[in-house]
């Protein structure tokens, strides 16, 4: 009886009844399945999604809005990988490529002895030459020069072709990293998990079935990873739905993964440059109907750099609870798909007034959300 006042107090009488029926199920907290998540797609209004997106939200974590003083680290973008979308890779010795020395990254991490930093990740392309070794003397290097800062590196494309050049098996590898200084593997690779959209746009990357057995197999060694979606390209809302029942199933098994991020195809040189890219409506739309669907993932994440600082605002009434950290102007992969934010950085006080404007609450947090400090 509660409930049904409670969505005929909401909702107007004219919502159609399988909406009506999401919205008593999301508000008695019961898990959506996969039509009805199709269909909050393709007939959902924004304000009937805000409203079922912020309870779930708030029920969450309430008005807690996450982030964390973070920076990045691109070892190289020459890249044995061909996807589509991508805009940052180049070849060995092409106009563009760069390729660090582990001297050079030790370089990098010796700015931040200082700085009051906590995480730093580690993200490129898929060098042909390089194996897990390297890889391993990398970050042991940088947990050397700063040990305290967690070391969140390499999707699993990275890791499944750096672990099978060494010869060794996902978990041995994973291992080994986790020895030399790994904490926590970053959500990139997903893509889309749809086979034929995945080989589409992305022909030789990691299949989705490797993806997700790279990431149960770290959740079993006790590395937490995140997940992400790259949508607003070639895919249909069926192959979102798709993609995060994938992800909704290994969470139930495992409780490995920390956040959800869905990344917007961005369009500026590379080889999808034809599409157009989504609207704001469909950004806000895809981070509401995640944190519907997503009902065992703690944490959504706009990553700021990615949709701009005005539309990480608006996310935070759409289910995101989270929108990254302060980059310090570490990143290119966003810059060079055409992102506005060519030179990403935000000051600590900067994120903490883009939250307080939302009147949420700035919370600073470790990579693993241990709360740092109440702002
Ligand atoms: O997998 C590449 C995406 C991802 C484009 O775990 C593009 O905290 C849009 O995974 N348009 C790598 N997206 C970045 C990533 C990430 C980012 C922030 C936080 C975390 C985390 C992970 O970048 C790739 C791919 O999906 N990407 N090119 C493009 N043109
Ligand atoms: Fe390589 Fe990653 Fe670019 Fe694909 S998205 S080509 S794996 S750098």
């Amino acid at each position: 009886m509660q409930t049904e006042l409670q969505s005929d107090i909401i909702f107007t009488k004219s919502l159609p009844n399988d909406l009506k029926t999401i919205a008593e199920k999301v508000i008695n907290n019961k898990r959506i399945n996969d039509e009805e998540c199709l269909l909050l797609f393709e007939k959902a209004g924004l304000g009937f999604l805000g409203i079922l997106s912020n309870l779930a939200r708030e029920r969450k974590n309430g008005n807690n809005t996450y982030f964390n003083r973070n920076f990045h680290v691109e070892p190289t973008n020459i890249c044995k990988n061909h996807c589509k979308f991508c805009s940052y890779r180049r070849l060995e010795g092409q106009e563009g490529s760069w390729e660090y020395s582990i001297d050079d990254i030790e370089n990098i991490a010796k700015k931040y002895t200082d700085r009051p930093v906590t995480e730093v990740h580690i993200v490129g392309g898929v060098h042909p030459k390089r194996d897990l070794y390297y890889y391993c003397d990398m970050i042991s290097r940088v947990k050397n020069i700063l040990p305290k800062v967690h070391v969140k590196a390499f999707t699993a494309v990275e890791l499944d072709f750096m672990i099978k050049k060494a010869g060794l098996s996902i978990e041995q590898g994973l291992k080994k990293l986790k020895e030399f200084g790994l904490d926590s593997i970053p959500g990139g690779g997903a893509e889309i998990f749809d086979e034929t959209i995945r080989k589409e746009i992305c022909p030789d990357k990691t299949s989705s079935e490797q993806w997700l057995k790279i990431h149960e197999t770290a959740h079993g060694l006790n590395i937490p990873t995140n997940a992400t979606i790259l949508y607003g390209h070639i895919e249909n809302y069926s192959h979102r739905v798709d993609h995060m029942n994938r992800l909704r199933n290994l969470q139930d098994k495992t409780h490995g993964f920390n956040s959800f991020i869905p990344l917007k195809f961005r369009r500026i040189n590379n080889k999808m440059s034809y599409l157009s890219e989504v609207s704001v409506v469909e950004d806000l739309k895809n981070y509401a109907i995640s944190r519907i669907y997503l009902d065992n993932f703690d944490h959504i994440k706009a990553y700021w750099p990615m949709i701009g600082k005005n539309i990480t605002q608006l996310s935070l009434s759409f289910g995101v609870d989270d929108i990254d950290g302060t980059i310090d102007d570490t990143t290119k992969i966003y810059s060079m798909a055409g992102a506005q934010d060519q030179n990403p950085s935000l000051s600590v006080d900067e994120i903490v007034k883009l939250i307080k404007e939302t009147n949420r609450i700035p919370v600073e947090r470790d990579t693993l959300y241990k709360t740092l400090k109440i702002y």
